[in-house]
């Protein structure tokens, strides 16, 4: 049976698809950014956000965590995609009181994300409350009350769920954790639980820390760089550049890609003559078209045939590492031929990629959610460290692990104690520099805490940042677990679906974002952030805030917490609201790396945290060195009659914020809800190019068979391994079962989902 429909699923009369392009970026890419800026934020408000993103004094881009070079910068140190995010977000547009007293709670229930992401900046905190037809407006005071309110009725503190999205600075983050904690709870689920959390916890275990260990300079110093699961050219544009000094400096690159992303096979920089008049540079000096979830075939298989040919680094494994002895046995066994069926990758090209290896001084290999969002997602990372491992690469300059992080402060959140299982030595030095008692017992992640809604165990929910209704997965199931809270709650700059879909009482609580200048009583903040390779740096935002009804991150959670909490209470709130330089002496105390956080961070470029693997070869493990796994290799098969399929970003999108639709590189226009398909499928499936399908999912529940479904997409003829389909996130979240999660990480699976493509209508 059809469910009611979408607002997703609008007619995409406008639709229109054209061949892939084969290069990323150029002056297009300026261009699109320059058009798309300037309708939204004016030339005056343009002028002044550009010149500051990204610069010293300057703010951090809030797109993704690609770090900044260091010393001198670029006239211009951003991309196409960081400047849509500093549009979207430094918009003119405003949706205020009178945007919520002309369109209904059951108005907003029928707009597509898209338009809801439309309407401008939040200016005011507004309520709905159980039965009312509108959002009407509510003052701080009174939404704090009611929140404290609602807290203090729950049975225990576990009855309540903090998500924290990866755009909280390192300050408001720190708040925040504290609150939850004080509170009682751990539930602190965030987007890096649907993220990089099998990059970190098959780093944790490989070695010791679950962090990358390469700089920008070894990347442009490395000599052969492995980029698997990433399309860089669209989510970390700028990573392009700091790969084509790589290849200038005569670096080779491997792209292992069941697509063939434009980014990874040319790029021409804007801002070089090169980029600008000639062909640009070719990226991939080999394309491997992986099958979705082949990877980790592919690295037991360049273990194999580095085992074999004795090119390993006796020194370095006999030194630093543990475990070697059986993972040789374990991938001498390794059948090549089975590695050709998992992965699709032949034996030949595999011995190019090894020779490759063999011959590198310098290797770094660059993953991202095409590794971790797979139920081998842990085991595939943990291969591709082993194989870097055989060849001592890491802890030595141009070499490494380099997990390119999604949110621009996701790294840092975690830093900073965003996590529902932080260790015990975190909660101590939090204990300790507060008088307070910190719960012990691991808290809710990401499913978990739906697990718990849609139980009626977890009642409360609140949001800082993010679109958690759209971004988790099994929207059917995760709508009705939110529908049944009794607050929910959404500290956010723009309206998204995450508001729509709300308990009996909900609250949107605007607030400042990265662009916005914040004051506070202590006068002017500033705020830090941690990019992806550690580094800790001052981001100060610039433009005059939509209202002055909004407030900053730390203000929201000082006030709640004074309320909630009560005058008496050990943690300094109101001092930490006032003077954010409070709140990092505090830091300084509990967070290892961060000693005299407020003088080191007002250094030009900030400063970077410790990294005992890249810093030492130090391995803080269980068994005090970086250990080598035996993994069982698995793959995923593709059922008669099915296809596996990814859900993946387009160009012109951050995450569930839709910026327009247009994904140029894959040449698609006007629309979204197209499935990219194999033309030998299209065909063996008895399907047309063209025709539009609903996209049904499978699931063994223990025995018994669900279907999920995603209506209405355009079949699009597409470049894709046989038996391998994609489509675009968040459409087809409603796809994802919530139980299909990566062992050991418990990351919903998002790329290898098993559908039927049925004809509408048929
Ligand atoms: N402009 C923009 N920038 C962003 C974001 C955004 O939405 N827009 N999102 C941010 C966030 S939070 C994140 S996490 C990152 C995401 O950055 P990416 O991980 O690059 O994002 P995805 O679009 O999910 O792309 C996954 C890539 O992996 C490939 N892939 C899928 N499955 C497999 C597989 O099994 N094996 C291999 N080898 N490849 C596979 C896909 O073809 C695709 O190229 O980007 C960040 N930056
Ligand atoms: N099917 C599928 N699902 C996925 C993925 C996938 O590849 N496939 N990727 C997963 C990944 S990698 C991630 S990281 C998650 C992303 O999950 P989220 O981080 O929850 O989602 P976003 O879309 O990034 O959140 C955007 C919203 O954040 C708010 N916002 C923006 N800036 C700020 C700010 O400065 N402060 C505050 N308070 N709010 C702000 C705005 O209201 C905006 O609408 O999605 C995951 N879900
Ligand atoms: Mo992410």
């Amino acid at each position: 049976m059809r469910p009611k429909a979408r607002p997703e699923e609008v007619d995409e009369a406008d639709l229109a698809v054209t061949a892939p392009e084969d290069h990323a970026a150029g002056v297009k890419a300026v261009m699109v950014s320059m058009v798309r800026a300037l309708p939204q934020m004016k030339p005056a408000r343009t002028a002044k956000a550009f010149a500051r993103l990204n610069q010293d004094h300057g703010f951090d881009c809030p797109s993704c965590a690609w770090p900044d070079p260091q010393g001198r910068r670029r006239v211009a140190e951003f991309c196409e995609n960081g400047a849509k995010a500093v549009s979207d977000e430094a918009t003119k547009a405003k949706a205020g009181p009178d945007f919520f007293a002309r369109h209904s709670l059951a108005d907003l229930d029928g707009r597509t994300n898209y338009w809801l992401g439309q309407q401008g900046r939040l200016t005011h905190p507004m309520v709905a409350r159980p039965g009312a037809t509108h959002y009407e407006p509510i003052s701080w005071d009174e939404a704090y009350r009611l929140i404290a309110d609602e807290l203090t009725a729950l049975h225990s503190p576990n009855e309540a769920v903090f998500y924290t999205s990866g755009r909280t600075s390192n300050e408001a983050a720190f708040c925040y954790q504290l609150f939850a904690r004080c509170f009682g709870t751990n539930n602190l689920p965030d987007c890096s639980n649907m993220c990089h959390e099998s990059s970190g916890a098959a780093l944790a275990a490989s070695i010791g820390i679950g962090k990358g260990s390469v700089s920008l300079d070894d990347v442009h110093h490395a000599d052969l760089i492995i980029i698997a699961g990433q399309n860089p050219g669209t989510n970390h544009p700028r990573m392009l550049t700091a790969l084509d000094k790589a290849k200038s400096n005569g670096a080779r690159i491997v792209a292992m890609n069941p697509l063939p992303e434009a980014g990874l096979i040319r790029f021409k920089d804007p801002q070089t003559v090169r980029g600008v008049l000639g062909n640009g540079t070719k990226l991939a000096d080999h394309y491997l078209r992986v099958r979705l979830g082949g990877d980790q075939a592919v690295f037991q298989g360049l273990g194999k045939l580095l085992v074999e040919s004795g090119s390993v680094d006796r020194d370095f494994i006999e030194r630093h590492t543990h475990g070697f002895a059986q993972y040789e046995r374990h991938v001498r066994a390794v059948d090549l031929a089975v590695v050709e069926e998992a992965s699709g990758i032949r034996e030949t090209q595999l011995r190019e990629i090894a020779a490759l290896l063999a011959r590198s001084q310098r290797t770094i290999i660059c993953w991202a959610m095409g590794l971790t969002q797979h139920v081998h997602g842990v085991a595939t990372i943990q291969d591709a460290t082993s194989v870097l491992l055989l060849r001592g690469m890491i802890g030595k300059p141009g070499a490494g692990v380099c997990p390119v992080r999604g949110h621009s402060n996701v790294q840092g959140d975690r830093t900073m104690g965003i996590w529902e299982k932080m260790p015990e030595s975190f909660l101590a030095a939090l204990d300790k520099e507060f008088g307070i008692t910190s719960p012990r017992e691991h808290g809710a992640d990401v499913v978990d805490s739906i697990r718990l809604m849609r139980d009626g165990k977890a009642k409360v929910f609140f949001g800082m940042g993010g679109n958690f209704v759209q971004a988790a997965p099994d929207t059917d199931l995760l709508e009705a677990a939110l529908r049944g809270c009794s607050l929910t709650v959404q500290v956010s700059t723009k309206l998204n679906r995450a508001h729509v879909v709300r308990g009996k009482t909900a609250l949107i609580l605007p607030t400042l974002g990265r662009t916005d200048k914040d004051v506070q009583a202590g006068g002017k903040q500033v705020v830090s952030v941690e990019d992806s390779m550690s580094m800790v740096h001052l981001s100060r935002g610039n433009l005059a805030p939509a209202s002055d009804q909004l407030r900053s991150e730390v203000a929201i959670v000082c006030e709640l917490a004074a309320r909630l909490f009560g005058p008496e209470h050990p943690v300094p709130w109101q001092s930490f609201r006032d003077d954010y330089d409070r709140i990092r002496d505090s830091i300084s105390r509990v967070v290892p790396g961060f000693e005299h956080f407020n003088e080191r961070v007002r250094e030009k470029d900030g400063f970077l945290l410790p990294h005992p693997p890249r810093d030492s070869r130090e391995f803080e493990t269980a068994t005090g060195k970086a250990n080598f796994f035996a993994n069982p290799l698995e793959w995923t098969p593709v059922p008669e009659g099915r296809l596996i399929l990814q859900t993946l970003r387009s160009h012109d999108q951050f995450n569930t914020t839709i910026y327009g639709l247009s994904d140029r590189y894959r040449g698609v226009a006007g629309g979204r809800r197209v499935v990219f398909v194999n033309p030998e499928d299209i065909h063996e499936l008895g399907l047309r190019d063209g025709m539009h399908v609903d996209i049904v999912s499978e699931w063994d529940d223990g025995g018994t068979q669900q279907q999920r479904l995603a209506p209405n997409f355009r079949v699009v003829a597409y470049d894709t391994p046989k038996g391998n389909a994609a489509a675009y996130y968040p459409e087809t979240n409603s796809l994802l079962p919530l139980d299909h999660v990566a062992k050991g990480s418990n990351t919903p699976v998002a790329k290898a989902i098993t559908v039927q493509l049925k004809p509408v209508g048929a």
